[in-house]
Formats: structure tokens, sequence, C-alpha cells
């Protein structure tokens, strides 16, 4: 099945929001494949937001993600890339549908709650920047069998 990365933002720490977004994406019907508290460097920003860095908010971009830590977190599934960017929403928070997780969380064009991948190959590119080896894990997870049916995994 597919993997895709989020990063939980500092401010969704700061907010007290980390609980109420994991619960979306385990009421969805995604498995958590890996997670934990990281404090994001500067070297990992500058490869994570490369295609940013001639912006003008790219500095204040890093330093809004380096502030306090952040959580990390793998979840899998059918189309888990699209599915997860589909529930995360437009990148401004302001434009973003009710809803989605930034529509419903966030007023903001940079503190928009979560980072999550946007292609499958970016997916597999990032997963691998976050994670060792390790730290994601392949386990039986009861739950496949109530939220899929039999052909479509
Ligand atoms: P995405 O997170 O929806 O994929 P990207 O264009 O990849 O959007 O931008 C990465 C992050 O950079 C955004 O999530 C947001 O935190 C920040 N960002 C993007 N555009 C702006 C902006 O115009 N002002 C401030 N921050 C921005
Ligand atoms: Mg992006």
């Amino acid at each position: 099945m597919e993997k895709t990365l989020v990063i939980l933002k500092p401010c969704t720490l700061q907010r007290g929001l980390i609980g109420e977004v994991i619960s979306r994406f385990e009421k969805k019907g995604l498995k958590l494949a890996g997670i934990k508290m990281t404090w994001l460097t500067d070297k990992v920003l500058n490869e994570h937001y490369a295609h940013l860095s001639d912006k003008p908010f790219f500095q204040r971009l890093k330093n809004a993600m380096s502030i306090i830590p952040v959580i990390v977190c793998c979840w899998e599934g059918i189309d888990a890339v699209r599915v997860v960017r589909a529930m995360t929403g437009a990148t401004n928070g302001r434009n973003a549908a009710p809803g989605t997780i930034r529509g419903d969380y966030s007023m903001s064009s940079q503190e928009n709650i979560v980072h999550a991948s946007d292609s499958p190959e970016n997916a597999a590119i990032e997963l691998a920047r976050f994670f060792k080896d390790g730290e994601l894990f392949d386990y039986t997870w009861l739950q496949t069998a109530c939220v899929y049916a039999n052909d479509e995994c």
C-alpha cells in the first residue's frame, strides 16, 4: 500500500491540535506506519523546502518550522498521498475548504497545521528524509478487513 508523510507543524503543537489532527487520519481509515517527535534542522529544511528557496518568506518559514519540535508521521493506505492531500486542503488556510484540516483549523498561508507529501515520488523522498531504517513499521492491522473490500487490497 502507498505511504505518505505528514508533518504536524509547530503551530499545531502550540495550539494543542496534535490529537485532533491525528484522529482525523485514524478515523478516515489510514494506517499509522510511523510517528515521532523531532526538531527540524536548517539542513533538513533547506532540502524539504528547496522548491521555495527563492521566495521572500523562505527564511521566515524555516524559522517557524524550527521554533519548537514537530511531529512527523507516516500514514499508509490505498492512494494515501492523494487522500491525505485532499484532507489537508489548500495551502492558505483562509482559502481552504471547510471540512479540510487547514480549512477548519488555519487562518494563515504559513501557519497551516500540516505538511503532506504531494506525489508518491515525493512521499518516498520525504519519508527517507525524515525516518531512519527501523522507524517505519510493517504490522498486521486488524482494521484492514473493515476499511477495504476484499478485492481492493
Ligand atoms: P503545501 O504545503 O500546500 O504543499 P507549498 O507551496 O509546498 O504548499 O509550500 C510549503 C509551505 O510553505 C506551506 O505549507 C506554507 O507553510 C508555506 N507557504 C507557502 N506559500 C506561502 C506564502 O505565500 N506565505 C507564507 N508561507 C507560505
Ligand atoms: Mg508542498
